[in-house]
């Protein structure tokens, strides 16, 4: 915590959060709720190490961010454990994460000199020749990134490190429900010797995200839901300070007849209850062609059923528990408001008995539209399937949502699959596959519609982390024709430009060009 002793001025009288795990409901720490004072200070701080940062140049942030990733290796047990512990996700996934987040690091540390190498311009228009005209990459200064629990470090790390590649200092405000994984990475980074400032952790709720917003930042990447991005959007735009908004989903999977049953079966039940179901781009509704519903949806529940549910430093375990409490409590309302509705559940649809937050893997069916289930974002390991008679009203279903953020299509036939993806209204959609894009650095994501604004990976995401600056070089630095002083037949001569550059017949461009070279000054 020396990190929060030197930026937070008064940080050990604050009011502290609890950090839980959710398997067994043990306490596994605290940490200060920071406010506007002590975010301040460490945007403050952030702000004054940034030059020396950006101008340390992109070799030189190289080597800091690939020791940054040599220490998070070497610390990956004790990282993974505290992931699991946190979070609940099983010990492998966690691992998975790891591995993700230093692909990120490594990815952005060695490419991020030539993805924002300078960019040149071939200016077309012949009154313009003889430019050097060019685009080049700056950093903004303070980036401000707020992150929620259910992949801590992952979601997280794919912003901080094309954040800190580009040049930005970073502030992280870890979710309230994993704090002590944000309060790890940032021992971590100075462990690595990244400069003071440069990577700084506030910890604390909403009211540290709010204050994190409210600070003078040069650009917010918020991952989180759509009530409180929507907040972030509003806070941060009142500053007219960019944001980044990757926020929740609705993601339908899209099961065309000719799928091989067993293969999409698997990979439904993957997609719907990996994390117990507490993905973004999680497996939401699956719509499925009503020709092979019957034996699909019996090999769907024979894997939901065989799934292991327990602690996930259990190696046996494969599904873990939900976050907390009220994530419980959502759940079972969505399910008790599907079943009054008439609703089959064929397995699950029960909590387990404590003392962690267990709920099993759940498939419904005969489902409809009006449900909570069909409209809610449910974050957690229900799979609610519909029949649907044909490719149209599969594709209809999956675009009638507010939500556009992923969707997964099932299907031997590869050009058909790639024509829906085409249809569909997401920033992802994945064929035969789910969710594989988000631990990869190339791949860029994001939402459509309340999904989200701008994207994370890839060159996009890092594009979001600097401004582009036009520089435009007369090279010869002569004087223009229409600059002062006017001359009488000046709009003549703007207008035959018009005629040779856009006229619509040869003749009318070889008239325009007549009267071009008359007209000249
Ligand atoms: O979000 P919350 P949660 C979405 C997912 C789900 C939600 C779950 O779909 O809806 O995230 O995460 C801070 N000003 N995604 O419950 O409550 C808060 O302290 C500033 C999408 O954590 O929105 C926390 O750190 N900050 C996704 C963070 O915001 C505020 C991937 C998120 O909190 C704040 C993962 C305020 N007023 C989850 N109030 C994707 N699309 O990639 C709270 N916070």
């Amino acid at each position: 915590m020396q990190e929060l002793d030197r930026t937070t001025p008064g940080a050990t009288e604050l009011p502290t959060l609890t950090s839980f795990d959710p398997a067994t409901g043990e306490v596994l720490g605290t940490v200060p709720i920071m406010g506007p004072e002590q975010v301040g200070a460490a945007v403050a701080l952030a702000r004054e190490a940034f030059p020396a940062w950006r101008d340390l140049g992109f070799e030189g942030r190289r080597r800091k961010l690939l020791a940054l990733r040599d220490t998070l290796v070497r610390h990956k047990d004790d990282v993974a454990r505290l992931y699991t512990r946190e979070n609940g996700k099983p010990l492998a996934e966690a691992m998975t994460s790891v591995l993700a987040c230093c692909d990120f690091l490594a990815y952005y540390a060695k490419h991020a000199a030539g993805l924002l190498a300078d960019e040149p311009i071939h200016v077309s228009n012949p009154l313009q020749k003889n430019h050097e005209t060019f685009l080049t990459y700056e950093a903004k200064g303070v980036v401000a990134v707020i992150s929620p629990w259910n992949y801590p470090l992952l979601l997280a790390m794919a912003e901080i490190s094309a954040a800190l590649a580009a040049g930005n200092a970073v502030v992280l405000k870890p979710s309230e429900l994993t704090p002590l994984l944000g309060v790890k990475l940032g021992e971590l980074a100075r462990e690595a010797g990244l400069p003071a400032g440069i990577f700084a952790v506030v910890t604390g709720d909403g009211r540290t995200g709010a204050a994190l917003t409210a600070a003078p930042v040069d650009r917010v990447c918020f991952t989180g839901s759509v009530a409180t991005g929507t907040k972030v959007g509003q806070a941060a735009m009142a500053h007219l300070v960019p944001v980044t908004l990757e926020l929740g989903g609705k993601d339908p999977a899209l099961v065309l007849p000719d799928a091989d049953l067993d293969f999409a079966a698997q990979g439904l039940v993957w997609g719907a209850f990996t994390n117990a179901g507490q993905v973004c781009a999680s497996v939401e509704r699956a719509y499925v062609h009503q020709r092979i519903a019957e034996p699909l949806i019996a090999k769907v529940v024979e894997r939901a059923k065989a799934l292991v549910v327990g602690n996930g430093l259990d190696p046996k375990t494969e599904v873990g528990p939900l976050i907390n409490q009220p994530a419980l409590e959502r759940i079972e309302a969505q399910v008790a408001d599907a079943v009054a509705k008439g609703a089959r559940v064929l397995t699950g649809g029960q909590r387990l008995p404590g003392p962690g937050t267990f709920y099993p893997p759940t498939v419904l069916v005969d489902v409809t539209p009006d449900m909570l289930v069909m409209q809610d974002e449910t974050f957690g390991p229900l799979l609610p399937i519909i029949s649907v008679p044909d490719e149209a009203a599969m594709l209809a279903a999956a675009n009638d949502s507010p939500f556009g953020l992923s969707a997964t299509i099932w299907t031997a036939d590869l050009d058909a699959g790639k024509r829906l993806a085409r249809q569909i209204q997401a920033g992802s959609v994945w064929i035969n596959t789910g969710l594989a894009s988000y631990g990869n650095p190339l791949t860029p994501r994001g939402g459509y519609k309340e999904s989200g604004i701008g994207k994370i990976g890839g060159r996009h995401g890092l594009l979001e982390m600097v401004n582009a600056k036009l520089v435009d070089v007369a090279v010869h630095g002569k004087p223009k024709l229409w600059w002062y002083p006017t001359w009488p037949a000046m709009v003549d001569f703007v207008s035959a430009g018009v005629d040779v550059m856009h006229g619509s017949s040869i003749g009318q461009r070889l008239s325009g060009l007549g009267k071009f070279l008359k007209s000249r000054r």
